[in-house]
């Protein structure tokens, strides 16, 4: 059964006072993650706003082991970091736990990605999604989508996001899950199930960024949610091949209620600013073709 957001373990891995922006969606996952699994872990981290949150050494603010890595090389790491604990006879005593951003994943890392989950490495890497190169400015990734500006694309990026997880899914990998910082139960939840499976777990989580969206850091959970009730994000899971809508993406899609309409999701945010109805228009469309192949895709449990 589902957990609720009320029976997360008190347990804090994740500290108060750290240097992510007001709002920051990260934090938020983070500490979902780690509870899941009770801080037994060691995690890798490349150059991202999540070494920003960790703080720089001798201060951390997570109490867990960390290793910071070079900005490809996430996967490589955490590959070590197994075979080193294996090595040292105590693979079973922690989960190793690769965690970068969408640049860090979709672009620089996505090699080192490739040949982990092609070897079924066996740790858990979480790609938290913020839509773009935000520790450095905010410029386009792979993964930012249509219409948004940053710095990169100042009059509004052309292409759609890369889909991330049906590439990891490519590798034919033990675990595959899509989530959101803004359902901290429904990342518990993945993270563990994900914790008790061998081989390559990969878990894309969406993590809104008040900063490089231009949104009100108040606004930062239920600008989350807005996006799986847009469809824009949608929760769901795909062990051994076999794919489930989960949580809200799945209430949404049995209760056959409409989604959300993109152009509201688009009118909160500052980066979408001066997007042209066309624009909108083929991205709702975007949106719809999935929303309809991840539905049918459920309904065939495939
Ligand atoms: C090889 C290399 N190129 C560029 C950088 C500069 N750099 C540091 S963090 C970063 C952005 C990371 O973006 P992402 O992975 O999406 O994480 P985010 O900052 O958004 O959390 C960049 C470009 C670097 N550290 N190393
Ligand atoms: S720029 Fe965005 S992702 Fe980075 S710390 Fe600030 S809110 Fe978080
Ligand atoms: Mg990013």
């Amino acid at each position: 059964m589902a957990t609720r957001i009320t029976e997360l373990p008190d347990r804090e891995f994740v500290l108060s006072g750290n240097r992510s922006c007001a709002g920051c969606g990260i934090g938020i996952g983070l500490r979902a993650i780690t509870k899941a699994l009770d801080g037994r872990m060691v995690m890798t981290v490349p150059a991202s706003c999540l070494t920003v949150l960790g703080g720089m050494y001798p201060i951390s603010s997570v109490s867990v082991p960390w290793v910071n890595m070079a900005f490809p090389a996430t996967a490589a790491a955490a590959s070590g970091l197994v075979a080193g604990l294996r090595a040292m006879g105590r693979a079973g005593e922690m989960t190793v736990l690769a965690m970068a951003g969408d640049g860090g994943t979709s672009d620089i890392g996505i090699q080192g990605l490739s040949g982990a989950a092609e070897r079924n490495e066996d740790f858990i890497y979480v790609c938290y999604d913020n839509e773009a190169y935000m520790n450095t400015g905010t410029q386009r990734s792979g993964l930012t989508p249509a219409g948004a500006r940053t710095t990169t694309t100042w009059s509004g990026k052309r292409e759609n996001p890369k889909d991330m997880p049906r590439i990891m899914e490519a590798h034919g990998i033990p675990y595959v899950a899509s989530t959101s910082a803004a359902f901290p139960a429904d990342v518990y939840d993945k993270v563990r199930k994900a914790r008790d499976i061998h081989g390559l777990r990969y878990i894309h989580m969406n993590t809104p960024c008040p900063s490089g969206w231009s949104f009100d850091p108040k606004d930062t959970v239920a600008l989350g949610k807005m996006a799986v009730e847009a469809g824009l994000v949608v929760l769901y899971e795909v062990v051994d091949g076999v794919f489930k809508l989960t949580g809200r993406s799945a209430a949404l899609a049995r209760s056959g209620k409409p989604r959300v309409p993109v152009a509201d999701y688009i009118e909160t945010q500052g980066r979408f600013r001066g997007m042209t109805d066309d624009a909108v228009a083929a991205v709702q469309m975007w949106v719809d073709e999935r929303w309809a192949l991840y539905v049918a895709r459920d309904a065939q449990g495939a």
